[in-house]
């Protein structure tokens, strides 16, 4: 069976959703995530200019084998353009050939090693009191496992906020319409915040409920090993990103002056920009972002190197990924014995009308219907009254007007 022809769509029923569409030549139709944040139309032209005509006619069967084409056979390597127009194609195959075998993806990865998947959600308050109050409706939705952001006024200026801009996404999007219209940011101010922050959640909430933060790159290598050994004490799930992904060594310095389990991983686009902290064993959690990691056949042998090194997954699941992206990494996390947690949302009505998502929650764990496939169901009549919306992502400076991670 061979490629007939490769689509895209795009939809924006709140974030650009790019949809890879493989269509085999006896009519099997394949769907996979190619998102990227900001970056949208760069990964729809790799696809549409570079990838669809030179794919056409190969066998569907041969995932690797078309893998390896695209990611080496190209020379010019890595990066989150290309890695997500892979990931759209791979995710796409392993759809067509999981509905050739009329079986769900797990099955074909080695079956299920559990029955559901524990989950994370956003939590997001401007103040103490809202943050709370969010944390408790949460709980009453039935999840345990929270992902914390505040806003920290600044201690010299009344009424000036340092902002998190990766907050909770179910509140309101990442992306600016405005790229002029910048943050501000101390890390200091921060750092103290998050200290107290976390104490406050820790005492208000019942000891059961784990929390956890993604400081999403913002601390320098010292200041994060200062707050992971404040932060000990609170018992957090992990600690996201303490420090720029990039900072390698940092997260030895950390894992040095503190137990605090950490999670790095959304921004590294191929095992090889993150094996040598499996085993290293300087991570306790690989949170890689599949459709911006090449797609199923890469996130499988990540998860495998992972568990010979004891290290759990905690895999990337923003807004900002389709529902396809999310089932994929479901199918993943339902067959990989190393599950630590998966990253989830709530997704609005016009994108659950969009993708009927075979899967849902129920008291704070996904589970899995038994569909063929990804078992995502694609409207594309209702994908087309969404058309492509311009957007940014958000920029931080410190009080020198220099740029800064947000
Ligand atoms: O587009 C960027 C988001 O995907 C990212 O900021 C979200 O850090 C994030 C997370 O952990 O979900
Ligand atoms: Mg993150």
């Amino acid at each position: 069976m061979q490629i007939k022809k490769i689509e895209t769509l795009i939809t924006s029923p709140g974030p650009n959703y790019l949809v890879v569409k493989i269509i085999t030549n006896d009519g099997i139709i394949g769907y996979g995530d190619a998102c990227l944040d900001g970056r949208t139309l760069a990964v729809k032209s790799v696809i549409d200019d570079y990838l669809s005509d030179w794919l056409q006619g190969y066998d569907v069967d041969r995932i690797e084998d078309i893998w390896q084409m695209v990611y080496r056979g190209t020379y010019w390597r890595g990066g989150p353009v290309i890695l997500g127009a892979l990931a759209g194609i791979d995710m796409a195959l392993w759809d067509i050939k999981a509905k050739r075998a009329n079986l769900p993806l797990y099955s074909l990865l080695g079956g299920k090693s559990r029955d559901k998947v524990r989950v994370y959600h956003h939590v997001h308050g401007q103040t103490d009191e809202k943050l709370i109050d969010r944390c408790h409706k949460k709980i009453e939705e039935g999840i345990t496992y929270l992902r914390y952001s505040f806003d920290t006024e600044d201690p010299f200026k009344k009424d000036v906020f340092f902002k998190q801009p990766h907050q909770d996404v179910e509140l309101g999007r990442i992306e600016v319409t405005d790229a002029k219209n910048e943050g501000q940011w101390d890390s200091a101010a921060y750092a103290e915040d998050l200290i107290r922050v976390t104490r406050m959640l820790r005492e208000k909430l019942p000891p059961e409920i784990s929390i956890l933060h993604d400081v999403h790159g913002r601390l320098s290598g010292v200041e994060a090993a200062r707050v992971a050994k404040e932060l000990e004490k609170y018992n957090l799930f992990f600690l996201e990103d303490p420090v720029d992904h990039m900072n390698k060594k940092a997260l030895k310095h950390i894992k040095n002056n503190s137990i605090i389990p950490v999670a790095i991983g959304e921004l590294y686009n191929t095992i090889y920009d993150c094996s040598e902290l499996i085993v290293n064993q300087l991570v306790d959690y690989i949170r890689v972002d599949i459709s911006h990691f090449g797609g199923i056949t890469p996130l499988v042998k990540l998860a495998r190197l992972a568990e010979v090194y004891g290290v759990k997954t905690a895999f990337h699941g923003p807004s900002d990924i389709s529902p396809l992206a999310h089932a994929a990494m479901l199918h993943v996390d339902m067959t990989v014995p190393n599950l630590g947690i998966q990253e989830s949302v709530n997704f609005n009505k016009q994108i659950m009308d969009i993708f009927d998502t075979g899967y849902y929650l129920e008291e704070g764990y996904l589970k899995i219907k038994d569909r063929p496939g990804l078992g995502v169901i694609v409207n594309e009549d209702e994908a087309k009254n969404y058309p492509y919306q311009r957007k940014y992502m958000p920029i931080l400076r410190d009080k020198m007007g220099a740029l800064h991670n947000w």
